[in-house]
């Protein structure tokens, strides 16, 4: 059987803070219809991608905060996306803000095959802060937000392979590809909103998109995988989002990046098989790897 499919990212522009999620959800219909007629089997979606990107923003009303978050997944406003995956058979990864009949908040992502959520993951790398920070031309509460992700870093069947998932901040920690190539992953996808300015270095601005490829590539290569990672891109609210979606290799290579910083699909055809390349030579983990050494990357973190 052969382990080659089609695979899509289909970055998004911009969502308004008005923007209805039956709007968001409408485009991207439009964009699966555009990948099934690419023949792909699966599209990523990326980030919190129902809404604008609203951790920009400091609120202290808990009926405000969770209008941002869905209690259901998937529900009425998210339906058309399940059923076009019946339709089209073609399988989606989604991230939204998840609320839990606990009322627990987590910044989630899921994984659709034929309409059935296969897979589910909570971001792990929260990035930002937890109190308003005026000095900051916008904000980023992601701590103050969503809780730590309490699912580890599961690796599902799903898509012919072994499909995981991370989250934007997720893709620059070595430590997330590393425990998701131990599991045995094939294919990683994500979603990301990246402010192109970063307050607190903003001397890194001009290096936003090069970091993104950069982990992601290191992210590949060294766990011989492939990736599909995802943008919310554009000027979104007077921020700027980078663009820079892109499909990469086991090999660390580019096999496909967006142009634009809106709605755009990107697609190529994957071949689960070449993991092995990497994983049966340079990175062979059961011959080469040395955790004996690696004891500090478990051990507790140091207090704030
Ligand atoms: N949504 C994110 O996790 N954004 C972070 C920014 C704030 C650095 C990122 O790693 O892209």
């Amino acid at each position: 059987m052969t382990r080659k499919m089609i695979v899509a990212g289909a970055q998004l522009g911009p969502i308004a803070r008005s923007e209805p999620r039956a709007s968001a959800v409408a485009r991207m219909c439009t964009l699966m219809r555009g990948a099934h007629a690419r023949g792909a089997q699966l599209v990523v979606f990326p980030e919190l991608a129902l809404t604008t990107f609203f951790p920009r923003w400091y609120m202290e009303d808990p009926a405000e905060i969770d209008a941002w978050f869905e209690t259901e997944m998937p529900n009425a406003a998210v339906q058309p996306l399940f059923d076009l995956s019946v339709e089209l058979g073609l399988g989606f990864h989604l991230g939204y803000a998840e609320r839990t009949a606990e009322g627990r908040h987590f910044n989630t992502a899921i994984l659709v095959e034929a309409g059935r959520i296969v897979g589910k993951y909570r971001k792990i790398h929260l990035p930002g802060h937890r109190e308003n920070e005026p000095w900051r031309p916008f904000q980023h509460l992601e701590k103050r937000y969503f809780e730590k992700g309490d699912l580890g870093f599961p690796v599902f069947d799903a898509f012919g392979g072994k499909t995981a998932m991370c989250i934007c901040n997720d893709r620059r920690w070595p430590e997330t590809w590393r425990v998701l190539g131990l599991g045995g992953a094939e294919l990683v996808v994500l979603g990301y909103n990246t402010p192109l300015h970063y307050p607190p270095a903003p001397e890194h601005d001009h290096l936003q998109y090069f970091h993104n490829e950069l982990s992601v590539q290191a992210g590949c290569y060294q766990n011989g995988l492939w990736a599909v990672a995802v943008a919310k891109a554009g000027r979104e609210e007077g921020c700027d989002l980078i663009g820079g979606s892109v499909i990469v290799a086991p090999t660390g290579e580019v096999v496909a990046r967006a142009a634009t910083s809106g709605d755009e699909l990107i697609t190529a055809e994957i071949d689960l098989d070449r993991c092995a390349e990497i994983r049966a030579n340079i990175f062979n983990f059961a011959q080469h790897r040395e955790p004996a050494d690696y004891t500090a990357i478990t051990a507790p973190k140091p207090g704030p």
